[in-house]
């Protein structure tokens, strides 16, 4: 397919070495039980964590069937955060034109699809994961209104002003903040919504602390302090309206996991984290003026 027939500008879509390991990160992660167990119960697979409390019965049960039961239910926990993202999208009309900056396999957009009725289309620099999310939009038959793209959310040549709504959902580690935000004012038209979910660490504690350090390891990320998001927002006409602090929420999720038998090894420095106040799973919707 040609770069005019796509409508995307002819430059690269992966613009530095970084993005190259980033991208061959997510392209070799294909056999990651902790999230392709969970999306195999319902058919959305998330790249995400979760919120809110888990049912204590999933680990008192028989325990034949307790993993599967601590399975479905860290699945529930992953998709209420998305449904909390969602709610922070405001009104959305089967009209209106949704971005997923960072898509993953898809399964945020496809909530999005099934709440609104809308067009979604995700961006992701891992072939593999377009691949898999556009997969899926086909087993749900929705591939007309719901697409996915190896493109750059940096750089993500859709129209200017052609979004109703942007989400980042746990993406935003990756990039330059004024290059995205920059990026999601263009796309955006005045009034229009941006809603981020992220792990930021606490300007208050300090630098990077080591459990932080730890996740951007594991994951090949960067983690920004909690400042560099406002900073970044503020100088590219996005405005909050909502900050709501999750990490509290997030917490049981990560206790819940670390119990299970899909469990990483991240999990002990996420909860350390948290606990000690270094680092904060944060929700922000802000208004492009
Ligand atoms: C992906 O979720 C998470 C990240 C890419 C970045 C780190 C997020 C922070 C909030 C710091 P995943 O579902 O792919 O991770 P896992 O495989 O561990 O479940
Ligand atoms: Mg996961």
């Amino acid at each position: 397919m040609t770069a005019q027939m796509t409508g995307h500008p002819a430059a690269p879509v992966l613009r530095t070495r970084y993005q190259e390991s980033v991208a061959a990160y997510w392209d070799t992660n294909r056999d990651d039980p902790v999230n392709l167990r969970l999306g195999e119960i319902d058919g959305l697979y998330h790249h995400h964590y979760g919120v809110g409390d888990y049912d204590p019965s999933v680990l008192a049960g028989p325990a034949d069937t307790r993993d599967q039961r601590v399975i479905a239910e860290m699945h529930r926990l992953e998709t209420a955060q998305a449904d909390l993202l969602l709610d922070h999208l405001g009104d959305i009309a089967p009209t209106d034109r949704l971005l997923d900056a960072g898509s993953g396999r898809g399964g945020t957009s496809l909530m999005a699809h099934r709440r609104f009725g809308c067009e979604v289309d995700g961006v992701t620099i891992s072939e593999y994961q377009v691949d898999f999310a556009n997969r899926q939009a086909g087993e749900w038959g929705v591939a007309d209104a719901v697409r996915f793209h190896f493109r750059n959310m940096l750089d993500t040549g859709f129209d200017t002003g052609s979004r109703r709504a942007i989400w980042t959902n746990e993406t935003t580690m990756y990039v330059d903040l004024s290059e995205l935000y920059a990026e999601f004012a263009r796309l955006l038209p005045f009034g229009g919504r941006y809603v981020c979910i992220t792990g930021c660490y606490n300007d208050v504690t300090g630098g990077r602390s080591k459990a932080v350090s730890q996740i951007d390891e594991h994951y090949t990320c960067n983690i920004h302090p909690r400042s560099a998001y406002f900073r970044a927002l503020t100088a590219n006409r996005l405005v909050p309206i909502s900050v709501v602090d999750l990490t509290t929420a997030t917490i049981p999720y990560w206790e819940l996991r670390a119990h299970s038998s899909v469990a990483t090894g991240i999990e002990e420095a996420f909860l350390t984290a948290y606990r000690e106040g270094s680092f904060h799973y944060l929700l922000i919707a802000a208004d492009r003026i």
